[in-house]
């Protein structure tokens, strides 16, 4: 039991007591120049669990999908993408500001491009129209409520791009989330793709970091595009330390957040005036509309006046997300904050 209830994000999550002491003591050098041991030791064991050759460690997931559209396009070309996707929608257009590539954003069912999508979707070789130059794809799926897609999902829509000689980017900020929902290790998510992003700063607990992972071709090109957005950083194993022990000590554990999130789903599905498809509740988000005007709004309010804080995504939409720092003792706290401020709708 928490003093405050934060459900508002994975991101969240404060660095464990064994991260802590592990920052303190790691070993560091010069990251520009290729010389901190513990980055390396990180970057080698991203690579080793997303069976991708090799790996770079980033300042954020922003930064990783950014970093990645850059090192696989040219200006003036098109990424394909889910219009409710994180690149398209939390990324400050950076694609375009920094690379000079549109975005083409397709509508899809429950945040999956599907290979007939992609097919149709990449652009025919004529004078008028820019090429694409990538597709992307997102697993979990932030606005979709923590959807997974499986490897062979993954495989068919990948198949689509290279068939079309266009390369395939995965963000997969909660990579650890869908592997551990799916209980299908992450290098079957990883394989079809040419690169992939993912967070140690959410459900897995680091302060910061995220990593790119792909061939050693990719990853060289994406290690002189993080110099030049000013992603160089030096002696960052303090921060890297911190991401080893989410790595080894802090993926099994995402099932309980899982189960505290189905039961959180569950019980805001039984409130007032709440649509809640409990089918899209797969990992450790949950997302939900409240159909009473202003209805959403209120329910923030009340809460945070309990101490229990949750996300408004949007006029009548509301997101929880579990984490570490909230236990099942949380969640019963936060349910009966939404009953008591329902009780009168
Ligand atoms: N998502 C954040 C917010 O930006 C919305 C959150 O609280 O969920 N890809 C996906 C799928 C993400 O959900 C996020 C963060 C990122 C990339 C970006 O990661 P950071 O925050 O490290 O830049």
């Amino acid at each position: 039991m928490h003093d405050v209830v934060d459900l508002r994000s994975d991101t969240l999550t404060v660095p464990t007591q064994a991260m802590r002491e592990a920052m303190a003591r790691a070993e560091v050098g010069d990251d520009v120049w290729e010389e901190d041991p513990t980055v390396r030791r990180l970057e080698e064991m991203a690579a080793r669990r997303t069976g991708k050759e090799t790996a770079l460690f980033v300042s954020s997931g922003t930064q990783g999908n950014l970093v990645s559209v850059l090192a696989q396009t040219r200006p003036g070309q098109e990424a394909v993408l889910d219009a409710d996707s994180h690149i398209f929608n939390y990324e400050g257009a950076g694609a375009a500001v920094f690379g000079g590539v549109q975005t083409l954003p397709v509508k899809t069912q429950r945040g999956f491009l599907t290979p007939e999508q992609v097919r149709e979707h990449i652009r025919p070789n004529n004078i008028h129209i820019p090429m694409t130059g990538l597709v992307c794809l997102e697993n979990t799926h932030n606005r979709h409520g923590g959807t997974c897609c499986t490897p062979e999902q993954i495989e068919a829509v990948a198949a689509a791009g290279h068939a079309a000689g266009v390369p395939v980017h995965l963000d997969r900020a909660r990579i650890f989330n869908a592997a551990v929902a799916l209980e299908r290790p992450v290098a079957d998510f990883a394989r079809p793709v040419d690169s992939l992003t993912f967070c140690l700063s959410k459900g897995l607990g680091a302060p910061v970091g995220s990593l790119v992972c792909g061939s050693r071709e990719l990853i060289t090109r994406a290690r002189r595009v993080r110099k030049m957005l000013g992603g160089g950083m030096r002696q960052v194993g303090v921060l890297a330390a911190a991401g080893i022990v989410a790595l080894e000590s802090m993926v099994d554990r995402l099932a309980e957040d899982h189960v505290n999130c189905r039961r959180l789903a569950e019980g805001v599905s039984r409130l007032p005036h709440v649509r809640l498809d409990l089918a899209t509740v797969q990992t450790n988000i949950v997302i939900f509309r409240i159909e009473k005007d202003g209805g959403a709004a209120e329910l923030v309010t009340g809460c945070l006046a309990r101490k229990v804080k949750i996300h408004q995504t949007g006029p009548a939409t509301i997101r929880c997300v579990t984490h570490k720092d909230v236990d099942g003792d949380d969640i019963e706290r936060a349910l009966e904050a939404f009953r008591e401020i329902t009780a009168a709708w």
